[in-house]
């Protein structure tokens, strides 16, 4: 497996050392999405808006999307553009977003721009979800849309859940995206739905991780901290502590402001799981 990916790596490594050398025409611009996958294009008249993610694919759950915008006429890329996106799910009922966080220029990058998006639901056969842009280039605005795929994942990565506040909120795991056997720094999003279109990310809440693996006698590890926010509207980071390869399923309690529990359930030898879990495998 390992020296699989080695050779990928030294072909990857080959070929584009290869196109480099090719390109001696020094007005075009630097191809700035090298090591990105293309998800998909969002066209209208005027351009072309190129959707990119490390693997290629977009999934329920947490998103590091990167875009750039081509011209169509001059299929050269915009490089300053001021954007902003509205994803939409098409229920058979109704119609909500998810959260999302705003679009903006990637640093040190010419043509690329970035932002997450938090997809709670998977599609299904009749319900799919829509993302739509609101972008201005030159001071003239432009709008683009078109259905996005959006699978189900395999592991639960994110969940909606009911607080005993009466809130709805949604909590999703963002790091680690590459598991170890250590001490992982982890990373978990937590956003209050305030309708059916705006989600706020909640402050000073406190995460509680319990990770076990039920397969082994529902073993637990040692050395793992509660996940605490660092700055205003950021991310909640702790460490995951992960003994062992394999599956694990990541119990959660999510707490307030006044350290009241809005959802989920500490492990006893009689309770095994608590109703709000993340899974892994690796
Ligand atoms: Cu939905």
């Amino acid at each position: 497996m390992k020296i699989l990916k080695y050779t990928a790596i030294l072909f990857l490594v080959i070929t584009l050392f290869s196109c480099s050398s090719d390109d001696d025409s020094s007005s075009s611009p630097v191809d700035e999405t090298s090591g990105l996958h293309k998800i998909q294009e969002i066209a209208n008249d005027t351009h072309i808006i190129e959707l990119y993610s490390s693997t290629g694919s977009l999934v329920q759950g947490y998103n590091h999307i990167s875009l750039r915008i081509k011209d169509k006429k001059t299929s050269t890329y915009i490089t300053d553009a001021k954007l902003d996106w509205a994803p939409l799910m098409h229920m058979s009922m109704m119609q909500h977003s998810c959260p999302k966080s705003v679009v903006s220029k990637a640093s040190d990058k010419k043509t690329l721009y970035e932002g997450d998006i938090i997809f709670q639901m998977a599609q299904n056969a009749t319900e799919y979800w829509e993302l739509s842009f609101n972008y201005t280039v030159n001071n003239v605005a432009y709008t683009a849309a078109d259905k996005i795929n959006v699978p189900a994942s395999a592991k639960r990565t994110v969940s909606s859940f009911k607080g005993s506040d009466g809130s709805n909120y949604v909590i999703a795991y963002i790091a680690p995206s590459s598991p170890k056997v250590a001490i992982n720094d982890m990373t978990v999003g937590i956003y209050k739905m305030k309708d059916m279109i705006t989600f706020e990310a909640v402050n000073n809440f406190k995460i509680k991780i319990d990770p076990r693996m039920p397969s082994m006698g529902n073993h637990g590890s040692p050395n793992n901290t509660d996940l605490l926010q660092s700055e205003t509207n950021g991310f909640y980071k702790g460490k995951l502590s992960l003994t062992m390869t394999g599956y694990w399923k990541i119990n959660l309690q999510v707490l307030n402001e006044k350290d009241e529990i809005l959802k989920g359930e500490a492990i006893t030898a009689d309770k095994t799981e608590s109703s709000l879990y993340f899974e892994i495998e690796f």
